[in-house]
């Protein structure tokens, strides 16, 4: 009698517990709580950025009273580089990810792309956003992904998602040469864009050893190893050079 009840409770216990491991894969791994984060930096004098000519659009001209400047290689106080993609590029041992439900905002601002790099996960929504009173043209050029070309007119809704992982595709108006960035698409939540201050975090991660990338447009790439525990929180730091 006693030994069937026994049996009963083991059984109860492993569906139980099959059902929180269930639950908690949903949510992501359970001790995913370890963090990288550092400063990327360009090392030696600033490069000089151009100035932009917009008259072509007096729309767009009138909207700088100082000119506009390209951002291809932005460089912030004591060297932050910013607009660069530091992503796990490798080691992960989780691939089930979902993409968060909020969606990613590109807007199109002063004629030029707000952000100039944008980073979002596979299947997320990209909400494209046209504040100017001029009509823009939004061009993606992927290459392991869909490619498509829209005439955006001021406040009219846009929403696209891309399928596959990809760093980085190019975006383009046709309208306006001038008109360049870039967005890099993920099949996990492991990634993050440097702002001025050259700064990112990766947070929420698993125990484990992976391979950390720098993308930057013009500078190329950089990669470095990283192993974390638990919830360590390491520093990792990139230095990027002409
Ligand atoms: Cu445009």
């Amino acid at each position: 009698m006693k030994l069937k009840y026994v049996f009963i409770s083991i059984c109860a216990l492993a569906t139980l517990s099959g059902l929180v491991e269930r639950l908690s894969g949903w949510a992501g791994p359970a001790d995913a709580s370890a963090s990288v984060k550092g400063i990327v930096k360009f090392d030696g004098p600033a490069p000089k950025l151009a100035r932009i000519d917009m008259s072509q659009d007096p729309l767009c001209a009138k909207f700088h009273p100082t000119p506009a400047t390209t951002e291809d290689v932005v460089v912030g106080t004591g060297g932050a580089l910013a607009n660069v993609v530091v992503y796990v590029s490798d080691g992960l041992t989780s691939h089930d990810f979902q993409p968060p439900p909020q969606p990613a905002v590109l807007e199109q601002k002063g004629c030029q792309y707000k952000p100039h790099v944008l980073a979002l996960e596979a299947n997320q929504k990209l909400d494209v956003v046209n504040s100017d009173e001029t009509t823009h043209n939004i061009h993606p050029s992927p290459n392991n992904n869909r490619e498509w070309n829209m005439t955006q007119p001021h406040g009219m809704p846009l929403e696209q998602t891309f399928a596959r992982e990809e760093i980085a595709i190019p975006v383009k108006c046709n309208v306006h040469p001038w008109m360049k960035g870039y967005i890099a698409v993920f099949k996990h939540p492991y990634f993050a864009v440097t702002d001025k201050s050259g700064s990112f975090e990766l947070k929420d991660l698993p125990p484990g050893t992976y391979t950390v990338t720098a993308w930057q447009e013009k500078l190329g790439t950089q990669t470095q190893k990283v192993t974390v525990g638990g919830s360590e929180a390491k520093t990792l730091d990139f230095t990027f050079k002409q």
